[in-house]
């Protein structure tokens, strides 16, 4: 059995709100799913986490559809490996797609492949940056009844210590954090301090991503607890900001480490070292919302991700729709592969562009 083409569909999903961050504003998901065809027939499918436009990373949809379309599917289809550097995300959708193909000829569900050993998830949610506290209060409300067990607040220069301390108020028991997405500088340690009193779980990311020093010295000044997203880019540069002290937590997003392999050493590494962890998210479809799942259910990740709902994100997702239950929780699929597939009609009516590698 062999692959006999590779598909790579782009598709652009209307968000239910603006999601407005310190890099940006997405109105809309952009994604390109890669389809990996076999020669039984069977199919696997894979999801790339990068948007539009290179604003969380260097990555961008139409970078990523040349590095898949020119370099990555004709060798996945020659059975060689492709000389290229760098686009993790790229490379992580069609290894996802090759790896759904294997587990659902081998009738294995990814979670178990992974050595899972949850059947249910602890959800977060990842809320944006909003026009004034009284909105921003109503959508954390609206999450908080859902049952979701952590709320995420993005902040940044001028959107930060004074809401965060509104929603503080207002919810004196909730599991809160914040994800600066690398909108501060060392600079900023002083008036970062200010949110110590607000009993967050971590602050996310404050600074660049190639700031490990400066992280370190800045958690040294701080009570909370930093975890790291775009630094942690591989298994080193993760050993590095634990043994520095450049974090105390860990988000682990599998395109933005390069793939399946790169994250399992890395979930390795963080077990080892007693640090906890938990999935992040790239408001992912159906199809990349599986995967991260799957990766919940390793016993590492130990705190709520930001793996939502489908109806946190899309009116209609491209599968069917991921759902949270009263208790904050999400069940993990066991079906085989990533248990999930695109429904033909949802697909279709999101589809930009397909553009099929061999025969
Ligand atoms: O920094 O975690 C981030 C979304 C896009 C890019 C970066 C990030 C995010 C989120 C949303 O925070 C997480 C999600 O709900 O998928
Ligand atoms: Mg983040």
């Amino acid at each position: 059995m062999s692959l006999s083409a590779v598909e790579l569909v782009l598709v652009r999903l209307p968000l239910l709100r603006p999601f407005r961050t310190s890099f940006g504003t997405l109105t809309h998901k952009e994604a390109i799913l890669v389809r990996a065809a076999g020669d039984d027939g069977v199919e696997g499918w894979g999801e790339c986490a990068v948007a539009e436009d290179p604003l969380y990373s260097e990555e961008w949809n139409a970078g990523a559809w040349m590095i898949l379309r020119d370099y990555l599917a004709p060798a996945a289809l020659a059975g060689t490996s492709p000389s290229v550097k760098g686009h993790p995300m790229a490379a992580t959708a069609l290894e996802a797609a090759l790896l759904d193909l294997r587990l659902r000829r081998e009738e294995v569900s990814l979670a178990a492949h992974l050595g899972g050993v949850r059947d249910r998830i602890v959800c977060g949610v990842s809320l944006g940056i909003e026009e004034d506290v009284d909105q921003l209060l109503e959508q954390v409300r609206r999450f908080v009844a859902d049952g979701y067990r952590r709320i995420k607040l993005k902040i940044e220069p001028g959107w930060d210590v004074e809401p965060v301390r509104a929603v503080r108020e207002a919810f004196p028991d909730a599991a809160l954090s914040v994800d600066a997405n690398a909108a501060y500088g060392p600079e900023d340690a002083g008036h970062l301090a200010g949110l110590d009193p607000l009993g967050l779980d971590y602050l996310e990311q404050p600074l660049p991503k190639d700031h490990l020093l400066a992280h370190a010295d800045l958690q040294a000044r701080l009570e909370t607890p930093i975890c790291l997203d775009e630094t942690l880019t591989s298994p080193h540069v993760t050993e590095e900001a634990i043994r520095l002290g450049a974090c105390r937590i860990v988000n682990l997003k599998v395109g933005r480490v390069g793939g399946i392999g790169s994250a399992r050493a890395i979930h390795d590494l963080v077990v080892r070292r007693g640090v906890p962890m938990w999935c992040g998210g790239m408001l992912e479809t159906g199809i990349g919302r599986a995967v991260n799942l799957a990766l919940a259910a390793m016993p590492g990740f130990t705190l709520p991700g930001d793996t939502s709902g489908s109806d946190r994100y899309f009116e209609r997702d491209l599968t069917e729709p991921f759902t949270v239950d009263a208790d904050g929780t999400m069940a993990v699929l066991d079906g085989p592969g990533i248990g999930v597939s695109p429904i033909d009609e949802a697909l279709r009516e999101v589809t930009v562009r397909r553009h099929l590698v061999g025969t």
